[in-house]
């Protein structure tokens, strides 16, 4: 089998989405996610400039070797434009495998562990009682586990929280957008948050929360600690994490259980985590970390430091990416969550996907391969947008993370 050519697909159904779509010389193509989001034309031109000519001609079904080839085999390594390239197209050869062996990727992953697929939706409000309101929706929709967001009193525009009734979209047209935060004011407020909606909802509902990398080491332990009583299913990137040893004083303080690395985009962004045992959760997706080839070593490894799998999913990673997510979700023993939030119903107009939400899970059918087809001549009605993610000024002016 040999790859005779490939592309790089970009479209904009309401938001933009990066797709390599890789062709070999049986009729078989495979598909994989390369959206970046703010970074899109980055990824693109990485593939198209320097992956794709070097993809011709190669036996697509060499997968590792493939996956060395470009990484080992390029002198400027990691970083989240070239690993999101790294994956999209291990994701595509995964693809062209199971394809041609007629079979669903899973069953190559070893097969399933489980049947369907625990997700968590987001519940966000511009006060609480709005949040309070919406995690009473997820919960009357059957979600099991909800992560929960809210606007903070004082500040006027926050992370993760909708402007208006759509579901909560970060990048926004042309140049980023200012945002302001008080860390302060968040840390007072986000443990009241917590006692009213365990009030409401009781112990049962598992809970997450995202601080979206805005504590230093001593606040996160702070908060991990003051939201002990609530015993969250996760507390999510409590500090950014270069400085992976910061989580140690997150440790020393706090049983909450902790959720990091979405930004990541190789195992090196991890050792020191999960040799030490700082998190219990992976966030790294498979279109940007390095695809399946890569995850299953990292979810391999943390699975020896009693860590669990619990991925990226927000609507700014395509529906090829969450398709790829769930087989690798039902085959892998330390499984723990995956994230969930509905692409937009234009999306679908591109992509038709193989999953289907029920109560809870997400469940995935036996189409063959990742299960995911784009629609070209759809894609094209939707050209790219210049979309880039906010920055972030804590209110006297200093820049931030946002
Ligand atoms: C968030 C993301 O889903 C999450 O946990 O952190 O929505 C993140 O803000 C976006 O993916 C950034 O593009
Ligand atoms: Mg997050």
């Amino acid at each position: 089998m040999k790859i005779i050519d490939a592309k790089v697909i970009v479209c904009c159904p309401g938001r933009n989405f990066v797709t390599l779509k890789i062709f070999t010389d049986t009729g078989i193509y495979g598909l994989g996610d390369a959206t970046l989001n703010g970074r899109e034309k980055a990824v693109a031109t990485y593939l198209e400039a320097y992956c794709i000519p070097a993809l011709i001609g190669k036996d697509p079904r060499n997968i590792e070797d493939l996956w060395h080839y470009f990484y080992k085999g390029v002198y400027w390594k990691r970083g989240a434009v070239t690993m999101a390239a790294v994956s999209a197209i291990d994701m595509a050869l995964w693809d062209i495998k199971a394809k041609s062996l007629n079979t669903p990727l899973y069953n190559l992953l070893g097969g399933k562990s489980r049947e369907r697929v625990l997700v968590y939706a987001h519940a966000t409000g511009k006060n609480l009682e709005q949040t309070i309101e919406d995690v009473g929706k997820k919960v009357e929709n059957g979600f099991l586990a909800v992560r929960v967001q809210s606007g903070v009193p004082g500040l006027e525009k926050i992370y993760g929280v909708s402007k208006d009734d759509k579901p909560y979209e970060p990048a926004q047209k042309g140049l980023p957008k200012e945002e302001s935060w008080d860390t302060a004011k968040y840390l007072n407020y986000a443990p009241k948050m917590f006692m009213k909606v365990r009030e409401v909802f009781g112990d049962e509902l598992h809970l997450l929360h995202d601080v979206h990398h805005r504590c230093t080491p001593i606040e996160a332990a702070r908060l991990a600690k003051e939201l002990e009583p609530f015993h969250l299913f996760w507390l999510e990137d409590p500090v950014t994490a270069e400085l992976q040893e910061g989580l140690r004083r997150v440790r020393q303080h706090s049983t909450t259980p902790i959720a990091i690395g979405e930004v990541f985009n190789s195992v090196y962004d991890y050792t020191t985590l999960i040799t030490e045992q700082l998190i219990d959760y992976i966030r790294m997706p498979l279109s940007h970390g390095g695809g399946i080839t890569h995850l299953q070593k990292v979810v391999a490894f943390a699975s020896i430091y009693h860590i669990q799998t619990g991925f990226h999913g927000a609507t700014d990673l395509s529906p090829i990416n969450l398709a790829a997510s769930l087989h690798f979700d039902l085959a892998i023993n330390n499984f723990g969550i995956q994230e969930y939030m509905p692409h937009e119903e234009v999306v679908q107009e591109v992509f038709t996907a193989n999953y289907r939400y029920a109560n809870g899970f997400l469940h995935i059918d036996d189409t063959p391969g990742i299960g995911v087809e784009l629609n070209e001549d759809k894609a094209e009605q939707f050209p790219y947008q210049t979309a880039c993610l906010p920055v972030n000024r804590k209110t006297d002016g200093t820049m931030f993370y946002w």
